[in-house]
């Protein structure tokens, strides 16, 4: 018996079910060693299309930051203070969250409040991404 090309796509599909499958288990479990084998192969796989290159600045890198930090908002008042922006440079892997939060803030804050304001976030944005925080 000839087996047709809809076998071959239907095993190619069950590929990525299964694929995703355990992307989520990466998610939830948090287990280590084979989930990592499995995205490093994804990011050896996005490292040869151009913009995906490691230490590349990508306006999506820019992004991801900034969200970031709107997420690090925690009390939900539209400003970032210091302990917020603190707190956001060290998920960025930051080893002086704290110098860092002082230094973004000093050179982000245009009006002086002491907060980051969402207007003055790409300043903060700009900061973060200049000191080679990337998140992949
Ligand atoms: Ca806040
Ligand atoms: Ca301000």
């Amino acid at each position: 018996m000839v087996r047709g090309g809809g076998s071959a796509k239907a095993a190619a599909t069950q590929g990525k079910e299964e694929r995703r499958k355990s992307d989520k288990q990466c998610l939830s479990a948090k287990l280590a060693e084979s989930c990592r084998s499995n995205y490093a192969r994804v990011r050896a796989n996005f490292g040869t299309k151009k913009g995906f290159l490691v230490g590349e600045s990508t306006p999506q890198t820019e992004q991801l930051i900034r969200a970031l930090f709107q997420r690090h908002d925690t009390d939900h008042n539209g400003f970032l203070d210091k302990a917020e922006v603190e707190k956001a440079f060290r998920e960025l892997g930051s080893l002086l969250p704290s110098y860092r939060a002082y230094r973004g803030i000093k050179i982000a804050d245009d009006n002086g409040d002491g907060f980051i304001d969402i207007h003055e976030l790409q300043k903060l944005v700009q900061y973060a991404k200049k000191q080679g925080y990337t998140i992949t």
